[in-house]
């Protein structure tokens, strides 16, 4: 470790950090506290959207900004507590008028807009279960998912419907009710959907949250992992207790705080970062409805005076191409606190943003499974600049090696590589994954959660990032699984087989690559790639397609005929790792 790669904070406190001295923090933490801090419901139990929106509402925050939401245009549209009460009252009403029961699926397929917002708090409300979508997907990940998760209700916009959902409604038999945001002037869907704010209109404004136990069912999110089909992860409203600990003591938010977090909530961030920590902290937290765009983001820093930030390194990776010049015209005196997740954080964007920003970006570590923030660089620590930091108070971390035979055991030595491993439970640990209860126990060993990410420790405890055990890509921070994106690729005539893989880039971290190998009569011309991307773009959305096709005629496998991934990642580095002899060990760290 060298001694520079420590950054001293460099501007003093503006306001004195909520986690002042790590070790003590550690030392006096306990969740019960955190919980105790929290309201509960009047009636008894623990229910997100009530600690998000009604605590607050109905207290001294009442006519403060919830949702500062900021339309195509650049025009900030405020939501008071007192104002996302109503409406959220309304949409938990609407969903009761529908006949949707506590424990149903509520799927939202949006672009940021207040709706969702709304749509997300409003289910919680009703105890119905809350699953985001990315509105960027295509029609094959959207129906894959809500067929999966038993979807009763989509809300979306009329766009969205329009481009995705008509063509796959018939064969989603769960699908009851489609609730159509016209936020294009134009008329909604037609009979077969509902209109979102005629809907919300004629239901009441009065809602009382019925009694909620804190392990009922809140939110699923879909994440993807190396075989099969997403995974869906099952989070109860106990997980409130993570947001807000964590939204405290790494986002530091205090109640003048303005948050932006930059995440899509069709990613988890975008969901306990980008809705729920921040509210219940009940700060005002900023949504923006555009998608990346360096002076509109820089402008947005500058024109809402946001505080506290919590970004991504591909977005930081962009703003560092554009240049440090454009940062230079804008006032970005008001931010505090910068924080990053998804993907590592190198050492040169700590150091890019301290000559930029004049402070440096914390980079924070967690998973869909975990819920919130376990690994962090805690705003008064130095940054130990790309590291992810410490954990969390509460949160046990450990660099294990796994055992043949299922057993693990911790590794000692500082800098050792190993995967890093959590002890459970911790309040926003995943409690399932939908219908699949011998995948959950697998990620499981005794009291441990295996994470499959490889990591090491140093001797102070930082946590450092080596790489992923699995093959799951990890592009522009978004997960994205191989098998979903090589079926579709099957699915094309000419395709006899195919391998997908992330190809490394220097601004998305990786981008989606497919090996292909064609049928017997197909030949490798430009037009057949070009039909092949336009394919894959259509059924998986421009996410998820693979960036570049590359045609092989023989792609590596192993003895039993499984086409290995990492070999073709090994190849596409010029590495020289592609050494058969790795071929049909297991994918975890193995104790050598
Ligand atoms: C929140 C989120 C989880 C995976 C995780 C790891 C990678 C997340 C990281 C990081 C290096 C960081 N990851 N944070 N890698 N440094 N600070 O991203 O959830 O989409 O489930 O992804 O992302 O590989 O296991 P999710």
């Amino acid at each position: 470790m060298k001694a520079d790669s420590i950054i001293k904070e460099l501007s003093g406190w503006k306001v004195a950090p909520n986690l002042k001295d790590y070790n003590e923090a550690r030392a006096s933490f306990s969740w019960d506290a955190v919980r105790r801090d929290l309201d509960g419901l009047p009636g008894g139990g623990l229910n997100i959207a009530h600690e998000a929106v009604d605590r607050h509402a109905d207290g001294a925050r009442r006519y403060h900004v919830a949702l500062r939401w900021i339309d195509r245009a650049g025009a900030a549209h405020d939501y008071t507590y007192g104002r996302l009460r109503a409406l959220t009252n309304r949409f938990a009403n609407a969903l009761r008028s529908l006949g949707i029961e506590p424990g149903d699926r509520v799927f939202v397929l949006s672009e940021r807009i207040p709706e969702l917002y709304v749509a997300a708090l409003g289910t919680l409300k009703h105890r119905s279960v809350f699953c985001s979508l990315f509105s960027a997907y295509g029609p094959e990940p959207i129906r894959t998912r809500l067929a999966l998760g038993r979807g009763k209700v989509l809300v979306t916009t009329e766009r969205l419907y329009r481009r995705k959902v008509k063509q796959i409604r018939r064969t989603l038999p769960d699908l009851k009710h489609v609730i159509v945001v016209g936020n294009e002037g134009t008329t909604p869907g037609g009979s077969d959907t509902i209109d979102f704010h005629r809907l919300l209109s004629s239901v009441d404004e009065a809602f009382t949250i019925p009694p909620t136990d804190p392990e009922d069912a809140a939110l699923l999110h879909f994440t993807s992992g190396t075989t099969g089909t997403p995974k869906g992860v099952v989070h109860v409203h106990a997980a409130v207790i993570g947001h807000y600990a964590t939204g405290r003591l790494v986002l530091d938010l205090h109640p003048d705080d303005v948050f932006w977090c930059t995440a899509d909530p069709g990613w988890v961030t975008g969901v306990s970062y980008g809705i729920i920590a921040p509210l219940v902290a009940g700060v005002t937290m900023i949504a923006d409805q555009e998608e990346f765009n360096a002076e509109r983001w820089y402008g947005l820093l500058q024109d809402q005076r946001v505080t506290v930030w919590y970004t991504a390194p591909t977005a930081i990776r962009l703003l560092m191409k554009y240049g440090e010049r454009v940062a230079g015209r804008y006032d970005l005196s008001g931010l505090r606190l910068l924080t990053s997740v998804g993907e590592p954080l190198h050492a040169e964007a700590v150091w890019w943003s301290v000559k930029v920003f004049g402070h440096p970006i914390h980079d924070t570590w967690w998973q869909t499974e975990t819920g919130s923030i376990m690994i962090a660089n805690f705003a008064a620590m130095d940054v130990r600049s790309g590291s992810m930091g410490r954990p969390m108070p509460g949160v046990e971390a450990a660099v294990i090696h796994r055992k043949k035979g299922g057993q693990i055991k911790p590794v000692q030595e500082p800098e050792a590589t190993g995967e890093l491993a959590l002890r459970a439970p911790w309040p926003s640990m995943f409690r399932a994954y939908l219908d699949d209860q011998a995948r959950y126990q697998d990620c499981f060993v005794g009291d441990w959660y295996l994470t499959g990410d490889l990591v090491r420790r140093d001797r102070d405890g930082y946590f450092w990032f080596v790489g992923r055990a699995d093959d799951v890509i990890k592009s522009a921070g978004h997960l994205i699984g191989p098998v979903e994106v090589e079926q579709v690729l099957m699915e094309h005539p000419a395709v006899a087989e195919v391998g997908v893989i992330g190809r490394p880039d220097e601004v998305a971290g990786a981008v989606v690559k497919a090996f292909v190998s064609l049928k017997p009569g197909y030949e490798v011309d430009e037009a057949l790639r070009l039909d092949l991307r336009a394919h894959a773009r259509k059924r998986l959305g421009p996410v998820v397609a693979p960036k570049e096709i590359a045609f092989q005629p023989v792609l590596p496998k192993t003895e039993s005929g499984k086409i290995v991934r990492r070999l073709l990642q090994a190849q596409e580095r010029g590495s020289t790792e592609a050494n058969r002899s790795h071929l049909d060990e297991p994918n975890e760290a193995e104790e050598p």
